[in-house]
């Protein structure tokens, strides 16, 4: 099929609820996507080489699947707008994988993806045949679709393990195996239906990867008290969701002058005992991804970008923001450096210093830091309120935020929650709800972040020891409900996830995702009781039976 429009549907804000066709909703210009999807296909292509030297015992180098899991990255909603570095990425892919095709004793049966090579000046033709559209079952393509989002989110999981020097060549292999698949027209739906939950088991894996690697580095997550107002030096806004870089920041930020601050996905670094050393490390400022134009026009110094959700700049900051590893702004510097090197970011300190100081947004401050150690060491005290009945039950939110007015349903709920009624959460979700004063039951605070949307990895974890520890048989049997807001693809590996571990009847909001074809959300009713979510006041009364 030949489509000269863009089609992209793989976020909840995406166009009409159906797909972005004339220009993304976040930004994405119709050539920017063109070449996202030539970068996927490509490396699709790559992936059934890999994958085919690896049947033929032949291996394969760390470097592919650092390159794989980038390419994913930056193809992930907000991440990287600059056409110029997406070409890059596949002139890259394009010749490490004409490289390795040699390496191939035999390459019958690979499809077209696999040999196709091309110069830059081909690269608009080329990808207007190769989009999403280019499936024409359209169940073949939700799960398609469906996969390889959940693999985006796979990969920037395991990217950021990568950059902690901790990799999982099993995990990799999976990654590319399951990027093959999806250019397989053999698979049938029941296929691909089996290979969407075998994407949710080892999405389990990364973000357990992740987690080691985040704990090996930098210790347990512990109940910390985050300061959301400002102090009177000049300061760097760092946001997105790698600690690795957050690391290199503070050392090279300690002694002078010029504070860091957190922004969205980074508010959860505090919670590291690692990071409590740093005195210049001030506190979080703002709030979700989408309100940053807004905020980092009034934060007044430079922001370091690591990972999405980036939002293409104003005129009037466009100068201090910076972007490294997947993210990318055409005009915006980027700051380079590979797995296990240094990054030096010299040059935005010396931004900063020139800088006025933040200007002051709220005051007070938040709490956080409920990972699987610090809530199993409140286990007892918890396990008590839940058995003399002062905790009713769990509602796990976790997820993203967005600017849809729908979202607002987010707070409400938070808001009108039965007293006794506890809420987990992960990833930047709890920006509608987290400053709240929902109080404590009993000195448990009523809102437990566990930290980053990975880490509601450890939300699973708490679910299993709770499960345990009630002896139940089923985590299904747990007082928990599920009512999850979903944005981007990191969302999709984490719902993949709970499928994964059994969890069902999770709610699923603002809206369905557009790339879920009637059958397989038929598919996903049936077999898990995925369902969307109705009023706050139908909701609650679902769940808690509150009037
Ligand atoms: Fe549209 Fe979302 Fe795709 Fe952006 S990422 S083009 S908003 S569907
Ligand atoms: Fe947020 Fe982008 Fe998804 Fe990591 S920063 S949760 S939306």
């Amino acid at each position: 099929m030949n489509c000269n429009k863009m089609f992209c549907y793989q976020c909840q804000e995406t166009a009409g609820g159906k797909g972005c066709t004339v220009s993304g909703v976040c930004g994405k210009k119709p050539d920017v996507a063109a070449m996202q999807d030539l970068l996927i296909y490509v490396t699709k292509g790559l992936a059934c080489v890999t994958t085919r030297l690896r049947s033929e015992w032949k291996e394969v180098g760390k470097e592919i699947n650092h390159l794989v899991t980038q390419n994913l990255f930056i193809t992930i909603t907000n991440a990287n707008f600059d056409k110029e570095a997406i070409i890059c990425s596949i002139e890259k892919t394009l010749a490490v994988k004409q490289e390795l095709i040699g390496h191939a004793a035999d390459i019958l049966g690979l499809p077209e993806a696999a040999y196709w090579n091309g110069d830059r000046a081909e690269f608009a033709e080329k990808a207007k045949k190769v989009g999403i559209l280019a499936t024409e079952n359209e169940d073949i393509r939700s799960l398609r679709e469906l996969i390889t989002y959940g693999l985006k989110g796979l990969a920037a999981y395991s990217k950021h393990a990568n950059a902690l020097l901790q990799d999982n060549e099993e995990l990799d292999t999976f990654i590319q195996r399951a990027l093959a698949k999806t250019m397989d027209d053999t698979l049938s739906v029941d296929d691909l239906v089996a290979l969407t939950l075998e994407t949710g088991k080892y999405g389990v894996e990364g973000m357990a990867l992740l987690d080691k690697a985040n704990v090996g580095a930098y210790g347990n997550p512990e109940i910390t008290t985050v300061n959301i107002g400002v102090r009177k030096n000049p300061g760097i806004l760092i946001s997105g969701h790698d600690l690795r870089d957050l690391e290199m920041l503070l050392e090279q930020t300690a002694d002078t002058g010029v504070d860091v601050y957190t922004h969205s996905e980074m508010l959860p670094a505090h919670y590291y005992p690692a990071f409590k050393k740093y005195q210049h490390f001030a506190g979080n400022y703002g709030n979700a991804w989408w309100k940053q134009k807004e905020e980092f026009e009034k934060f007044h110094g430079p922001i370091l970008m690591t990972t999405n959700c980036v939002v293409p700049p104003a005129a009037s900051y466009k100068e201090r923001l910076w972007t490294t590893g997947a993210t990318g702004v055409p005009g915006c510097k980027h700051i380079s450096g590979e797995y296990g090197e240094r990054k030096d970011f010299s040059r935005i300190i010396e931004q900063a210093k020139t800088c006025a100081p933040p200007e002051e947004l709220e005051r007070g401050s938040i709490v956080g830091g409920f990972a699987h150690e610090q809530v199993f060491a409140l286990a007892d005290q918890i396990v008590e309120a839940v058995k003399s009945g002062a905790i009713r039950k769990f509602v796990v939110m976790a997820g993203c935020d967005g600017r849809m007015k729908s979202r607002e349903y987010y707070r409400e709920f938070a808001d009108k929650l039965p007293e006794d009624v506890v809420i987990l959460t992960a990833g930047c979700a709890k920006y509608k709800y987290n400053k709240l004063p929902l109080g404590d039951i009993g000195g448990i605070p009523r809102v437990l972040d566990a930290g980053q949307c990975n880490d509601s990895y450890s939300l699973a974890l708490i679910a299993l020891k709770l499960k345990e520890v009630f002896g139940l048989e089923d985590i299904n049997d747990l007082p928990l409900v599920f009512n999850i807001a979903w944005y981007e693809q990191k969302a999709v590996i984490v719902l993949l996830a709970l499928l994964h571990l059994g969890v069902k009847n999770i709610h699923l909001g603002p809206t369905l995702p557009a790339f879920l074809s009637p059958n397989v959300t038929n598919m996903l009713v049936e077999n898990f009781g995925i369902a969307g979510i109705g009023t706050v006041d139908e909701d609650l009364k679902l769940f808690f039976g509150a009037e």
